[in-house]
């Protein structure tokens, strides 16, 4: 019952041109009156119904027309406003609506944090401000008078263009007026009014035109918006040397505020930010941090042409505009930065989020074509599978084709909402390229595996891989088809270098790009001198599960010598991996749990290599996570088995390597003042690396050193990181080192955040009790959804062995948490809820305790559709 389905799509019966909002802002009663030109659609039969939504409105005044229509020329409710019989020529609808921002918990439609008021509007937000087509595909022209007591709100702020401002004669209320020329959906409306500090920008675009930038944040936190200004200048720059594209209104504002759902929000001109992705400095922010919010901000102003000039015709098609946007940020990143070095991260948030995603119950396409609750496919599979897709889409066009598809896209789409299916006619009317069998990466759900076997004939100088692929059966699709998989490779020789081949056949090849596309390929290269190592899927080249019959040793050798440097740090990971699944099992038997030498040889050879960027070598020296290991293993999964493994393993490295880590670790202190840079980054993440091995060697001095490594910090990165180690090893001093850190970062909320979330991931069987009993600490709010993230969330996705304790209590404070939540704030509520989606892989005892937490959820009376969704999901 309910729901709904990408086949039932149907054009809206009528248009709205324009929008003229008038809002006269209070706290408990703000009053809103919107005024919509309306037009019958051209297939739609005159005197049709006009169905508007609404969620939870109050109207109090209707006119069509200016004329005040009787109680039989239309139906309300709080979520639905009809009109049976409207005009068939185009007509005004005046519509009055009563808010109360103070009492919206939700945090979507407008509400007020800390004083401020705001918008969320995506997904289906403007419906709790007025009844309106709520949908993204009814464009309309906004024009926005903001009115408030002076004192109460001096600046207001609307999409687009500042008009008018002025004073509401005889009151202590002023107003500002602004206009958006940019025809757009509802979801990207945005209002901001309070009291805030501007910190001013200015950018020129490429054809000259002046815009003024301003990022608006609470009084006292102006010098910490550096950064965010820096990263957004560098990416307006990059969106017309990247892709040809120029901002679009003369000016460009962003807002923090410190409650919010979720990241951030591409409003058109005027977009929102969790405070979490704006504000840094040295002593509050890591260099994480810094990366996070140069990567939102610039996802965010990408939008305005990628989301926002061109939208989704229905929001099945999210990824239109979200993967193709995180490809669009990523690609800026690494531009930024170091490339190999954001390829291995962007992998690594891939293979920890997504894939287990994809391998659970809450499963779904790229683009679904279903869904209870919109808000819940805002999800890793939609954005950054849906990344991926557009990433393979460039490695089987190329570099040119790609771009001209692209900007095939802007040609034809500008100022409309559309489909996934027209988005790939651009790329295959620009390229001639087949991409049907492509199409299936957005319907098909699941994780392909690729499995490959190698064989050399050294006489006949023949290579042979046979490939072959399945995609595992996810919730309403059993049955897969086979895919296009796009295998970047090389043959790796003796040396390192990249071996000569004459010919390659059996499957499609373009450059250095196997196309699969049969369920199995026996793909032979001739004229190959000697045996090679094959290295597959080079850079990741599609979003699969490589399983190969290369032996450890020549894994070891791709460690060592590959030429990419992301499959240099596969080959690490894939042989640590395999090395802690089987630790797991000896661990799980209570066997004595072997260690392998030739890993640990491995990894402290990368450590050493100087010849390596540093943040390469950090990334490369990072075991695999516990929830990683959970993947791989994928059934029957005993968390504490895993992390025993990984605790050895992690020991034994410490303590052989632990004199040359600790002399390497010396070497690598920076003289002078932070900087948030990539290289100086780079440098601080290998020290911190070292040092998480240090504080688990034993030896006393390491201790020490840890200590040092906190109370000398002079920055966040390295104070975080002592910390970290102090509490996650247990070493002496930890709980004087929480004590230190709250001390100094008390006023600072997202400092304390990191505080939070250190106790929540500690894997200590106390960490349980220490979390419940920091739900009543004042620093925490459970109003807050960055506070609830810091601390609950943060336990349940970030402390594998404490969520699934054996005994259940993890599960049910996380239940109990979400039950809580769900009468505020559903969305959270829902998004807390889907830390349970690998619930089916655990061993029977949990499982079982897992499974019955999650009925207890799904079984409450009243809840909200977010949380009903996700819990029936999770259970099928
Ligand atoms: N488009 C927003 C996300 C909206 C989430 C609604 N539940 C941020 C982004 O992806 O840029
Ligand atoms: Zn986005």
């Amino acid at each position: 019952a309910g729901g709904v389905r990408l086949e039932d799509y149907q054009p809206a019966p009528y248009t709205i041109d324009r929008v003229d909002l008038n809002i006269r802002l209070a706290p408990k009663a703000t009053r809103v009156s919107a005024r919509l030109a309306i037009r019958r659609g051209d297939n739609t039969a005159p005197g049709t119904a006009l169905v508007l939504d609404g969620d939870d409105l109050k109207l109090t005044g209707l006119l069509l027309d200016g004329s005040a229509l009787t109680f039989q020329d239309y139906e309300a409710s709080p979520n639905r406003l009809e009109i049976p019989a409207p005009p068939s020529e185009p007509f005004v609808l005046e519509i009055s609506t009563e808010l109360d921002p103070d009492a919206n918990t939700k945090l979507m439609g407008l509400y007020r944090s800390q004083g401020t008021y705001c918008t969320q509007c995506e997904a289906q937000g403007f419906r709790r401000i007025t009844y309106f087509l709520d949908r993204p595909d009814v464009l309309a022209v906004y024009s926005t008078r903001i009115e408030a007591r002076k004192g109460e709100a001096p600046v207001l702020l609307g999409n687009g263009n500042l008009i008018e401002t002025g004073d509401v004669a005889g009151t202590d209320r002023h107003f500002a007026i602004w206009h958006d020329p940019h025809p757009k959906p509802s979801y990207l409306f945005a209002l901001v009014a309070g009291d805030l500090a501007r910190v001013p920008g200015e950018f020129t675009t490429a054809s000259g035109r002046e815009v003024e930038l301003g990022i608006y944040v609470e009084h006292g936190n102006e010098d910490q918006c550096g950064w965010a200004m820096d990263s957004l200048k560098r990416s307006m720059r990059w969106d017309e040397k990247a892709f040809g594209r120029e901002y679009d209104l003369d000016v460009f504002n962003i807002v923090a505020v410190s409650d919010f759902n979720m990241g951030a929000m591409e409003n058109k001109g005027l977009n929102i930010f969790n405070d979490k992705y704006i504000l840094a400095d040295p002593d509050t922010a890591t260099d994480q941090d810094y990366a996070n919010i140069e990567a939102v901000i610039a996802h965010e102003y990408f939008h305005n042409w990628t989301g926002n000039r061109i939208t989704c015709r229905d929001w099945f098609q999210l990824c239109l505009k979200e993967g193709l946007t995180v490809f669009r940020d990523q690609e800026f990143s690494a531009d930024e930065r170091s490339r190999p070095v954001k390829r291995i991260s962007d992998v690594r948030l891939l293979k920890s989020h997504q894939f287990p995603e994809d391998a659970g119950p809450l499963a779904h396409p790229v683009r679904p074509r279903f869904y209870q609750e919109i808000n819940n496919f805002y999800t890793a599979t939609v954005y950054e599978k849906g990344a991926e897709v557009v990433r393979m889409i460039k490695t089987l066009l190329g570099e040119q084709a790609f771009r001209a598809g692209m900007d095939l896209f802007f040609e034809r789409h500008d100022g409309g909402a559309t489909t996934v299916e027209a988005f790939l006619d651009c790329f295959r009317d620009a390229s001639n390229e087949d991409l049907d069998q492509f199409a299936l990466w957005y319907e098909q759900a699941g994780t392909p595996t690729i499995t490959v076997k190698s064989d050399y004939d050294s006489k006949a100088k023949v290579f042979t891989l046979s490939f072959s692929q399945s995609v595992p059966p996810t919730p309403r699709q059993a049955d897969k088809k086979p895919m296009t998989i796009p295998v970047r490779f090389a043959l790796v020789g003796e040396d390192g270098s990249d071996l000569a081949y004459e010919t390659v056949s059996g499957v499609e090849v373009k450059g250095d790009v196997l196309k699969l596309q049969a369920p199995e390929h026996k793909v032979t290269i001739s004229g190959v001198n000697e045996r090679p190592i094959p290295s597959l899927l080079r850079g990741f080249s599609a979003p699969v599960i490589l399983e190969s019959d290369i032996s450890e040793e020549d894994y070891l050798h791709l460690a060592a010598r590959d030429g990419d440097p992301f499959n240099r740090w596969q080959a690490l990971q894939t042989v640590a991996l395999s090395s802690l699944t089987a630790g797991m099992e000896a661990a799980r038997d209570g066997a004595a749990i072997e260690v392998d030498g030739l890993l640990v040889h491995a990894l402290g050879t990368v450590a050493e290599d100087e010849s390596l960027d540093p943040a390469f070598r950090a990334l490369a020296l990072q075991l695999p996570a516990e929830a990683d290991i959970a993947r791989e293993i994928g059934s029957d999964v005993d968390p504490d088995a895993v992390a025993a493994a990984r605790n050895h393993l992690r020991r034994t490295i410490a303590r052989e390597k632990g004199a040359s880590f600790a002399r390497l670790y010396e070497s690598l202190e920076i003289d002078g003042p932070y900087s948030p840079d990539a290289a100086s980054a780079g440098v601080r993440a290998l020290r911190n690396t070292l040092l998480e091995y240090l504080a688990h060697s034993g030896a006393d001095g390491d201790a020490e050193r840890v200590r040092d490594h906190f109370a000398k910090a002079d920055n966040m990165t390295d104070r975080l990181a002592g910390l970290t180690q102090l509490v996650h090893a247990r070493l002496e001093g930890a709980e004087d080192a929480l004590a230190a850190y709250y001390e100094r970062h008390s006023t600072h909320p997202l400092a304390i955040d990191k505080w939070l979330t250190v106790q929540a991931t500690d894997g200590h069987p106390e960490a349980l009790e220490k979390v419940r009993a920091l739900t009543a600490h004042p620093a925490f709010s459970f109003a807050n959804p960055n506070r609830l993230r810091a601390l609950v969330g943060a336990f349940a996705t970030g402390n594998q062995t404490q969520f699934n304790r054996a005994d259940g209590a993890g599960f049910d404070f996380v239940a109990d948490t979400v039950l809580a939540l769900d009468e505020k704030n559903p969305q959270v509520a829902a998004r807390l809820l889907s830390a349970f989606r690998s619930w089916r892989a655990l061993e029977a005892t949990r499982r079982k305790l897992a499974e019955n937490a999650l009925r207890r959820v799904a079984e409450k009376a009243d809840l909200s559709r977010d949380v009903k969704d996700i819990a029936e999901r999770s259970l099928q």
